[in-house]
């Protein structure tokens, strides 16, 4: 799906500000707030979580429906056109209204939808309805509990006591939800570009264009490649072929090139920002432009004060900019696709992009210790089809984004207590996005610290991604034992074949806590526990990247193992950075990006 982009063919309006809010009271639909002026309603921002704009736990914690609403005029000099009303994304689940009219239902909270509303705007102003959903089960994704009182590992609950109404998140985030991301109008003519993939490869000083252009109405196509400079480097005719761009310069991890691919198509016209670079495993090294990288870096959250998980560009310029003081070269988009602004801005930036669906809880057994007589996961959720749809639509939304190197179809999925099920469900979702993907990127599911033996679905995975809390949840306080333990599993996959890499390993600290002799959750401590993971993994060359958990300190839902959140940031939850991001300063900066094992 392309982004939307103001041209001399597309104009693109914004309706972010101040929408008219809601929160349900049980019969909203059927009273049809939907199809008229929301009455004694509140303020909210627009793109926002709406959780944290008000006070009360009404809002931080509700559970159901919310009804969002604006109103809008189409400029007359755009009445003509094809108009197209899109969301970046709506947690978890929207209905979509226009004057009382449905006019799309979307599920999944972390993808974009669109919907053509020319001929159905009228004149003058049209009432813009979302009703949002925020509730999580076993059909959603990421995975909610379907039991209550299994909140952050308290006790369950008496089932005579009356528990308030709530999510019940199976994931250690805070369950955010709104309308997260950029509501936009845009226009394009009637006959019009639908689509638009391209696949770079490189043969010595040139590079090969595959393009493929999809329209909709009658027209020709025609291509021109530009660079930097704006100068024209290549062009062709037709909506798909090839297109030979000479003397080219690679998008490099640190050191981005983009050029520009124009599609004409009749009257309409779309720019995309092209990074030329190639991905591609060797034995157990992962390449980048043909020379084995290694991955510093993070898993992240799209989260912050007052905007919960709303887009902050102001934000994923800083967090970017934190991430080139340190050294860093990637991050994972830990545990959901992230907002298309960021993925442009990571294109930008030469920042490298692991690129993960919203696939998180798919394990009914987490937080038990699978001695046999747990649940098999893939018989009792319903996450099955769904699973597709985003998988789809995520490499449909990112398939051309140069900085995404990998697909992760699954973060700590339930692997181990019965891999043979784990498997039957995996393969078809692995197999699927290789299918998908033009590019033919690597494909991973993100392993949950298990019985690594027992784990036949990660043998389906490109890169061995490993969850490793050695030092933490394992052996917390005894970072001899952590060592071993890591050296024990890491020598097993070694005997793999495959690149391996962390996906996450981190431990809570809380930032001005320390301790000359360290204990857990000192920023002393932090320090000692990376220092000793680090220590083993430098020594196996098929250790391809080390990415933290997490950059920053970020919010979950209340429980006994987290105060004010979760706090394995190496920076604050305000970008302060631990001792923990200093150690990693000087690390990173002596570890190149290329050929750091040979
Ligand atoms: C892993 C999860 C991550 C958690 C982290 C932790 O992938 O979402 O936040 O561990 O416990 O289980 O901090």
């Amino acid at each position: 799906m392309l982004y939307p982009i103001l041209n001399d063919a597309r104009a693109v309006i914004d309706l972010g500000g101040i929408w008219r809010f809601r929160l349900d009271d049980g019969s909203g639909v059927e009273q049809g707030w939907q199809a008229r002026r929301l009455e004694n309603c509140d303020t909210i921002a627009v793109p926002a979580s709406y959780n944290d704009q008000k006070e009360g736990e009404a809002f931080r914690d509700h559970y159901g429906l919310a009804f969002y609403q604006t109103e809008f005029s189409v400029p007359s000099l755009l009445t003509q056109e094809r108009l197209v009303l899109r969301f970046g994304a709506v947690t978890h689940h929207a209905q979509v209204y226009l004057n009382g009219n449905l006019m799309i239902s979307h599920k999944g909270g972390f993808l974009p939808f669109e919907v053509e509303i020319s001929g159905m705007v009228r004149d003058g102003s049209n009432l813009l309805t979302v009703v949002v959903d925020n509730r999580i089960d076993h059909s959603t994704l990421p995975v909610g509990c379907e039991t209550p009182g299994q909140l952050g590992g308290m006790i369950p609950a008496d089932p005579e006591i009356t528990l308030k109404k709530q999510n019940y998140p199976n994931f250690d985030f805070f369950n955010y939800a709104g309308i997260v991301r950029p509501v936009k109008l845009y226009s394009t003519p009637k006959a019009f570009i639908e689509d638009l993939t391209v696949v770079p490869s490189v043969h010595g000083n040139d590079a090969e264009l595959s393009y493929e252009v999809r329209t909709c109405g009658s027209g020709e196509v025609s291509l021109t490649v530009t660079d930097e400079d704006g100068i024209e480097v290549a062009q062709a005719s037709g909506a798909s072929g090839q297109i030979t761009i000479r003397n080219v310069r690679l998008w490099q991890p640190g050191n981005a090139y983009l050029y520009t691919v124009c599609v004409r198509f009749g009257t309409d016209c779309y720019t995309l920002p092209v990074g030329v670079r190639t991905v591609e495993l060797q034995g157990n090294q992962f390449l980048i432009n043909s020379r084995p990288f290694y991955f510093k870096g993070y898993g992240k959250h799209e989260d912050s004060y007052f905007r919960g998980r709303g887009l902050d560009e102001a934000l994923n310029v800083k967090d970017l900019a934190l991430m080139k003081w340190q050294g860093a070269n990637s991050f994972r988009t830990s545990h959901y696709p992230y907002s298309e602004e960021m993925l442009r801005l990571c294109d930008r930036e030469g920042i490298v992009v692991l690129d993960e669906a919203p696939a998180v809880g798919v394990n009914l057994n987490f937080g038990l210790s699978n001695h046999g007589n747990a649940i098999n996961t893939y018989e009792t959720i319903r996450t099955h089809e769904h699973h597709r749809e985003v998988l789809r639509d995520l490499v449909a939304r990112d398939k051309n984004h140069a900085c995404v190197v990998m697909w992760i179809v699954a973060n700590e999925a339930d692997t181990a207590s019965h891999p043979d099920s784990a498997v039957d469900y995996f393969q078809p979702l692995l197999s699927l996005v290789r299918e998908c993907d033009p590019q033919k990127r690597p494909v991973s599911l993100v392993a949950i610290q298990n019985d690594y033996r027992k784990d036949k679905a990660m043998l389906l995975s490109d890169v061995v991604c490993l969850n490793r809390y050695y030092g933490w949840y394992v052996y917390g306080g005894d970072l001899e034992a952590a060592k071993q333990a890591l050296a024990k599993e890491l020598d097993y996959w070694a005997q793999t074949g495959k690149p391996v890499m962390f996906t996450e390993y981190g431990a809570d600290t809380v930032s001005g806590l320390h301790l000359a002799t360290p204990t857990m959750f000192t920023e002393e401590y932090q320090v000692d526990y990376y220092r000793a993971n680090n220590e083993v993994a430098d020594r196996y060359p098929n250790f391809i990247g080390e990415q933290v958990w997490n950059f920053a300190d970020f919010a979950t839902s209340q429980g006994i193992l987290r105060v004010d959140g979760n706090k394995k940031g190496l920076f604050s939850r305000d970008r302060r950075p631990k001792l923990a991001a200093h150690y990693f300063r000087q690390r990173w900066h002596e570890i190149p990006d290329f050929d750091y094992k040979h």
